[in-house]
């Protein structure tokens, strides 16, 4: 297994400020966003953790979350990292399911200061149908998805360009979209994932934003 690797950035404060319900009022923030999301279970609070190097701020769970809350992480008053709710919505109900979609719908859509969506995916399997419609839908608010590949260590190292490819191809990423493996429990990908936070563009509102082009949205439950 591969050595951790000391964290580029120190983290000075790290804080759950804010937990959105269903029904909450999102927060009009002055401080740049990062967004995470991915199927229950993919590894989100595990990244969140990993790149705020804390064992548990954000709570993992061997069992998917029923909770469905917007939290947003203020790290060295510099950024927030968001945590979205998680889909994969086998066994939720269709009120559930509609319920998710308005919410996170709600925030990329209204957001100001949201800079960049990561999709998070489970290396070890082919992106899922709700996979693809996330990434779609990311796209569909004028995002270009950078898509963490989770789970990095649970693959042989020969099996690593493969799952690539087929993590590109059923997601229909492009030439330059970025994908970036990561393991929570090497923290391998870490660094690049920190460059990006901290990229000079992203500190200029809409910066990576496309927002003119304000199509219809394709809510989840009608597109599946
Ligand atoms: N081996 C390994 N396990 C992971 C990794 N990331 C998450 N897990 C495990 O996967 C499960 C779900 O993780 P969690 O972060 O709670 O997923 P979330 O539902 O997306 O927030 C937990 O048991 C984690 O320990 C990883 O990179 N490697
Ligand atoms: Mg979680």
């Amino acid at each position: 297994m591969m050595k951790e690797t000391r964290p580029s950035l120190t983290i000075r404060k790290a804080e759950l400020e804010t937990v959105c319900g269903v029904t909450s009022k999102l927060p009009e923030n002055s401080l740049r966003e990062f967004a995470f999301a991915g199927k229950s279970n993919v590894g989100k609070s595990s990244l969140i953790n990993a790149l705020v190097q804390r064992k548990a701020l954000a709570r993992t769970s061997a069992t998917p979350g029923k909770t469905q809350t917007i939290n947003f992480y203020n790290v060295n008053d510099d950024f927030y990292l968001v945590d979205l709710p998680g889909y994969g919505f086998t066994k939720a109900n269709e009120s559930v399911k509609a319920q998710w979609g308005r919410m996170v719908e709600r925030y990329l859509r209204s957001s100001r200061q949201l800079r960049q969506v990561f999709l998070l995916v489970d290396m070890r399997h082919k992106p899922t149908g709700d996979d693809c419609m996330m990434y779609d839908w990311i796209l569909h608010n004028g995002f270009r998805p950078v898509v963490v590949a989770t789970k990095l260590d649970k693959l042989k190292k020969n099996e690593i360009p493969k799952a690539r490819k087929l993590i590109r191809e059923t997601l229909g990423m492009e030439e330059g979209d970025v994908l970036i493996p990561f393991s929570a429990e090497t923290k391998l990908g870490r660094e690049e994932i920190y460059r990006l936070l901290l990229e000079p563009g992203k500190d200029c509102p809409e910066a990576s934003r496309d927002l003119p082009e304000k199509k219809g949205v394709n809510l989840p439950e009608k597109k599946a």
